[in-house]
């Protein structure tokens, strides 16, 4: 009785040619069908492990993060602000102002948050600004409000409700998420020059200084070299929204740090720019250097100082 099979090869050969030939045919269907099992488990095991999503933790900006309970501290400042310092905007509903100003950012990439992303806060907030008493301010910030927290009829920015929610905080989203951003946010210097925090203070400062009426002031910093900043928000930002129609005079403070170098800021080049890009404007410029008022509040710091002692 013939052998079945057989080695191929051998002296006997039942099948000959033709067995090999399917041998060939059986190991080539056999790898086909482990490259497709390997290639189906590869296909299995990608989709069942998607690559994770980006975390807003993920993104690592230059700035620091949210200001901790940002929704918490503008509630409060709404409140705070509507119904003891000013109580004429009592009727603002601050849980709307705090929700339009956290839908403004939230959800959205930091650096491509719009001016239009703000708009329904501002409508909401809705101010006005009695003719004759803005006062702006660049590199003064805390003298600036030194002077508005005792001269209460000027109003900075932010003095205003809406410059009073924001001031000091930071707050950024992420578009891949619907939480506020606590790690870090975008600097302006670094990350991008528009985003959420930059275009608030561009949006507000622009309403801001559209809303101008009369003599509008500002305080500028004589103690360093160029009191007036083109690149400034007030250079950049506030001049060039001021409505010649409604605004007749510029008046600008420029003061010196008690004990510094005296100088004659407003008769400095850096000044001179301001006032010919002011008269330009057909506004009027008037500068004065060292506004009393403003150097008395400087003495209550430095009353030992000889500026002090000869001006009380
Ligand atoms: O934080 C604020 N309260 C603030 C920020 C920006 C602008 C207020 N403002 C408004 C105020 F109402 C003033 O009238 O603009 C005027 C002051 O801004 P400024 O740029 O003319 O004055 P600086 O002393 O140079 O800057 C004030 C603060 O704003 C920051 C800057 O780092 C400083 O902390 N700042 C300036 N430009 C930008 C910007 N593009 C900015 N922060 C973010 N994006």
């Amino acid at each position: 009785m013939a052998p079945r099979g057989g080695r191929p090869g051998s002296g006997d050969r039942p099948c000959g040619r033709a067995c090999s030939d399917k041998a060939r045919v059986g190991l080539c269907v056999g790898l086909a069908v482990a490259v497709g099992a390997v290639a189906l488990a590869a296909l299995l095991w990608h989709h069942r492990s998607p690559p994770a999503l980006p975390t807003p933790a993920a993104y690592a900006w230059n700035g620091r993060g949210t200001t901790p309970h940002f929704p918490q501290i503008v509630l409060g400042r709404c409140y705070s602000y509507t119904q003891i310092l000013r109580p004429e905007l009592r009727d603002r509903d601050c849980r709307k102002i705090e929700a339009a100003f956290r839908n403004a950012f939230l959800a959205k990439n930091p650096c491509h948050v719009t001016e239009q992303d703000y708009e329904p806060l501002i409508k909401l907030v809705n101010q006005t600004v009695a003719c004759d008493k803005t006062l702006f301010w660049s590199k003064t910030k805390e003298l600036v409000h030194l002077y508005t927290g005792v001269q209460t009829d000027f109003l900075t920015l932010e003095d205003t409700l809406l410059g009073h929610l924001a001031d000091g905080l930071n707050w950024c989203g992420d578009a891949d998420s619907s939480e506020m951003n606590y790690h870090s946010c975008p600097l302006w210097k670094r990350d991008c020059r528009a985003n959420a925090v930059s275009i608030f203070w561009n949006v507000a400062s622009r309403r801001f200084a559209e809303d101008a009426c009369g003599t509008v002031h500002v305080m500028l910093n004589g103690s360093i070299s160029n009191p007036f900043d083109k690149n400034s928000t007030f250079g950049r930002v506030e001049i060039f929204n001021l409505q010649p129609a409604r605004v007749h005079t510029l008046q600008a403070w420029v003061v010196h740090d008690i004990g510094g170098v005296s100088r004659d800021s407003c008769s400095s080049p850096s000044i001179n720019d301001l006032r010919s890009i002011i008269n330009k404007r057909n506004i009027t410029f008037v500068c004065q250097d060292n506004y009393r008022p403003v150097n008395f509040l400087q003495c209550v710091k430095s009353s030992e100082h000889s500026v002090c002692r000869s001006k009380m």
